[in-house]
């Protein structure tokens, strides 16, 4: 891994800007405390702490299986691939916390090996796959993709992995499929926001689950990842297994899956059960359509200070935009 160096934003982010949090309230806490001194708590936080957990974090990519896959090179992307110290620590795992900056550790316990996913519903042969057979027989290559979350930040991250068509091939979908629906692991014990008691207050549909159009999984952008910077998952990013839409928005992109439905009907999903307003089926990228608390327009590149214009299908139009209305 090259360079170590402290993320300036690192401390900042998750209070601010973590939509999918605040819509049950933090903004009005952040007001009532202010910005400024939550700011520096953390500030003093993050640079205490900073050097030894950059430590272990290196320590748990090293120990990473390696993986090694031809890059594609058909999806060129123009901006620097973001450092794995930043991505690493950064993360939208609500089943382990809502703080970015804590996921990391906390997921260290969940055990993403072995691991089965099952591929089931409207298909001529439903099969439960191991991941070790699908590392084994899948067509894996790397993507570098850009990834833009909902709450306006993004990276460019090489991802390993199949296109979703490759694994949809295989179990031969029925003519009557329209959509596919995936489903994260439901573990309590091991993801303690999935408690009873937590889920009850929070009103969070347990488990995570997302779902796309039946087109926009057999696209040729849409990839089913098992790495990425050239070893197997990280925990906290979805191990072992986990969707990639890259024009979406990034909560679109299910982690640590273990269920893939085909269906006729449009399946619930996670984020629009729990604030439909906010959060649509499609979720495409597109910076003229605000949120309904803030801009879309822009986005701030994490680990870097940049903020950047926000691309229509999140550059990815000339992929995808065929499949919908022309907006
Ligand atoms: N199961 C599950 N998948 C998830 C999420 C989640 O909370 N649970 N968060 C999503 C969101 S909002 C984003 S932006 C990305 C973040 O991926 P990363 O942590 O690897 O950067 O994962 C998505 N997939
Ligand atoms: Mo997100």
């Amino acid at each position: 891994m090259a360079n170590i160096r402290p993320p300036k934003d690192w401390n900042l982010p998750e209070r601010e800007a973590t939509p999918e949090g605040i819509f049950r309230g933090r903004r009005k806490f952040i007001k009532a405390v202010g910005i400024g001194s939550i700011g520096a708590v953390g500030l003093a936080y993050g640079l205490s702490t900073l050097a030894g957990n950059d430590d272990k974090l290196q320590s748990q990519f090293t120990s990473l299986k390696r993986l090694k896959a031809r890059r594609n090179g058909a999806y060129p992307v123009k901006r620097a691939i973001t450092d794995e110290l930043i991505a690493a620590k950064y993360n939208n795992f609500y089943e382990f916390s809502t703080r970015k900056g804590d996921v990391w550790e906390l997921a260290e316990k969940f055990q993403s090996h072995p691991w089965q996913m099952e591929v089931t519903g409207l298909v001529e042969k439903p099969t439960t796959f191991d991941i070790d057979d699908l590392l084994k027989t899948m067509p894996l290559e790397e993507r570098v993709y850009r990834l833009r979350c909902v709450e306006a930040w993004s990276m460019v991250v090489p991802w390993i992995g199949f296109p979703m068509k490759a694994l949809l091939d295989r179990v031969r979908p029925l003519s009557s499929a329209k959509f596919v629906k995936l489903v994260t692991f439901l573990d309590p014990e091991v993801a303690p926001r999935q408690s009873a008691r937590l889920a009850f207050w929070s009103r969070e549909p347990w488990p995570y689950t997302e779902g796309l159009r039946m087109d926009e999984a057999m696209n040729e952008l849409t990839l089913i990842t098992v790495g990425m910077y050239g070893h197997v998952m990280g925990k906290q990013h979805g191990a072992p297994i986990r969707l990639i839409t890259p024009w979406k928005y990034g909560y679109k992109s299910i982690k640590s899956i273990v269920r893939i439905e085909l269906t006729d009907k449009q399946p619930a999903t996670f984020w629009n059960t729990l604030a439909p307003n906010e959060y649509g089926f499609l979720s495409n990228v597109n910076p003229k359509v605000p949120h309904p608390r803030w801009s879309q327009a822009t986005e701030r590149v994490i680990g870097t200070g940049n903020r950047i214009r926000t691309l229509s299908y999140n550059g990815y139009a000339a992929q995808v935009a065929g499949m919908y209305p022309k907006v």
